[in-house]
């Protein structure tokens, strides 16, 4: 196999990008020291994390001469989200290191004014300039759809970078347009992740790799698609290991998995199917991410022995979306005793494919200090390590709230909401109270609380079950998804209660969810991911369909 070299310079969970890269048909090799650099034909930064972080590590490791001259050289040269922002004149996000200075414009932060920020999810990378009509650079096609996850960009001028000789392919955020992808020569940039983008990334990758630099564009696909951030759709797989010791993907009412009817009436766990073959089905089918929770994670088990690392392994070989994996992820104290800090947990995760982890009962827990503390950072909790040393875009937090309903806000000390789905009793105004380890116990906390306090910890989106709908089949809970928006800047994923495709539709347009997730409808095959694509697609939703 051919080899391309890939430099690991950081903290990175980059097994995905050797993932895709090994897809493709090249192998890695590990740049280590500065003298691999200048041995390296084919080179390639990936980029995770904080602007001045990466450039300062490069700086100190002595790397950025020797990434200089690679490129000056003209052998092929590519930068992956931090990775091609590095290529820039400097970030908004650290103006006191400077970038390599080869695109000679600042990088800036997304304005999160009218909306979230970070910028997670599928766009475009749409070929500019004159010749547009007729080609695109490196496979990219302006009809297909790459994973974005950022939060600075660097904003798009026409003409400005065309008139130097740069390719430019842009991306459209809300009223902002930016750089989604660059070339000149020998230099390759993408602000989205390849290796997270599913055959069109895979096609962008090969085509660097081969050198196939010029992508001639058909009529039909010269006429693209309509720009920006599509409508995400998540499946999300709940495991744990049923009654004979085999993990298996389950599926609850209002968390309760164990079957209630049927020959396995009498309290076996539900069985739907195996996890891995499970994420591949769902990714074929055109989800734009998975997510996989190990649902008894509160239980002793050695960590090596974690079932989901295997899972993770065998699935991030075929599965080219971004893969969340949640359950567990705190300080933990193995069985042998050794304890074992909750980055180097999630580190083990990462190593084994995981692009973000999701955070549950530990979240709860910190924000309960947090406001104990009178609102201040520790830095020692799970969400600050992780996200410090991987980025907020990799730490997702879980939030299993439950309905309290009261008859006046004055009741609760919580923050209420009046509801238009009163309870029996009559009463109309509710709060929503956190709970811990699968819904198992209450807090004394409300989803508002927790989600500002996760927010200020650095924690880059938010899962919103809601127990009252898991399992149910009669929709989102909209009042509770617009109430968490309201609340924070981070984009929020809506889930619990999806039993039908117009759920979808109703949550992408009664609310401002960033996402949505379901679970049950697409384990019992009631439904396909694509199906339910299609009907948001025949309601002028914009969506990513798979592309084979
Ligand atoms: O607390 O950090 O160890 O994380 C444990 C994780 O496991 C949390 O994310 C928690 O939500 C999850 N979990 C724990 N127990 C259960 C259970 O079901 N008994 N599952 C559980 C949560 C809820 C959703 C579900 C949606 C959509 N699953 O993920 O997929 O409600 O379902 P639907 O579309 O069928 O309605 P920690």
């Amino acid at each position: 196999m051919p080899t391309v070299h890939l430099l690991d310079y950081v903290a990175g969970n980059i097994r995905s990008l050797v993932n895709a890269i090994n897809q493709v048909g090249y192998e890695v090799e590990w740049v280590k020291t500065p003298e691999d650099v200048k041995n390296a034909d084919k080179l390639i930064l990936p980029g995770v994390g904080h602007f001045g972080h990466c450039l300062s590590q490069l700086e100190k490791g002595g790397f950025l001469g020797p990434i200089k001259q690679h490129i000056d050289s003209g052998k092929p040269f590519m930068g992956i989200c931090v990775g091609l922002q590095a290529l820039f004149q400097g970030s908004d996000e650290d103006t006191a290191v400077p970038g390599l200075g080869v695109i000679p414009i600042h990088i800036k932060q997304f304005d999160d004014k009218t909306k979230s920020v970070p910028h997670i999810g599928w766009n475009s990378a749409k070929n500019q300039g004159e010749s547009s009509k007729e080609q695109s650079f490196f496979g990219l096609r302006p009809d297909s759809k790459y994973y974005y996850v950022h939060s600075y960009a660097a904003p798009y001028t026409p003409g400005v970078l065309e008139k130097d000789g740069w390719s430019v392919a842009t991306a459209t955020y809300g009223e902002e347009e930016f750089i989604g992808a660059v070339s000149r020569g020998n230099i390759f940039g993408t602000q989205f992740h390849p290796e997270k983008s599913g055959v069109a990334g895979l096609r962008a990758l090969r085509a660097f790799l081969n050198g196939d630099q010029v992508t001639s564009l058909s009529k039909e696909l010269a006429a693209g698609k309509e720009d920006g951030l599509t409508r995400r759709v998540i499946a999300c797989l709940d495991v744990r290991a049923n009654d004979n010791g085999d993990l298996v993907v389950t599926k609850g009412d209002q968390y309760d998995v164990r079957e209630k009817s049927g020959v396995d009436a009498g309290g076996q766990v539900r069985n739907l199917g195996k996890p891995v073959d499970m994420v591949k089905k769902y990714y074929e089918q055109g989800a734009d991410e998975v997510t996989i929770l190990n649902i008894t994670s509160f239980r002793n088990c050695p960590l090596v022995d974690t079932p989901m690392l295997e899972i993770l392994r065998r699935a991030s070989e075929t599965v080219f979306v971004p893969l969340t994996i949640g359950g567990g992820i705190k300080d933990t104290v193995d069985t042998d005793g050794t304890h074992v800090p909750a980055l180097d947990v999630a580190t083990m995760y990462f190593k084994s494919g995981a692009d973000k982890v999701s955070i549950g009962s530990d979240a709860v827990f910190a924000a309960e200090e947090y406001y104990a503390a009178g609102k201040k950072l520790s830095g020692l909790t799970a969400i600050e390590s992780i996200s410090n040393a991987y980025g907020k875009q990799a730490v997702v937090v879980s939030i299993d709230p439950k309905r309290v309903y009261v008859d006046k806000p004055e009741d609760t000390h919580h923050h209420t909401l009046k509801t238009a789905h009163p309870n029996a009793a009559g009463q109309s105004y509710c709060w929503y109270q956190c709970t811990v380890k699968g819904g198992r116990e209450t807090r004394d906390m409300d989803v508002r609380e927790l989600v500002q306090a996760v927010e200020a910890m650095g924690a880059g989106e938010i899962l919103l079950n809601c127990i009252d709908k898991d399992g149910s089949n009669s929709g989102f809970d909209l009042e509770l998804i617009n109430d968490v928006k309201a609340s924070i800047k981070i984009p929020v994923i809506a889930s619990s209660g999806a039993g039908l495709p117009a759920h979808f539709a109703e949550v992408f347009s009664k609310t401002t969810t960033d996402a949505a997730l379901g679970a049950g409808m697409f384990h019992r095959g009631e439904y396909t991911v694509s199906q339910v694509k299609d009907h948001l697609q025949e309601g002028g939703f914009l969506v990513r369909q798979f592309e084979a």
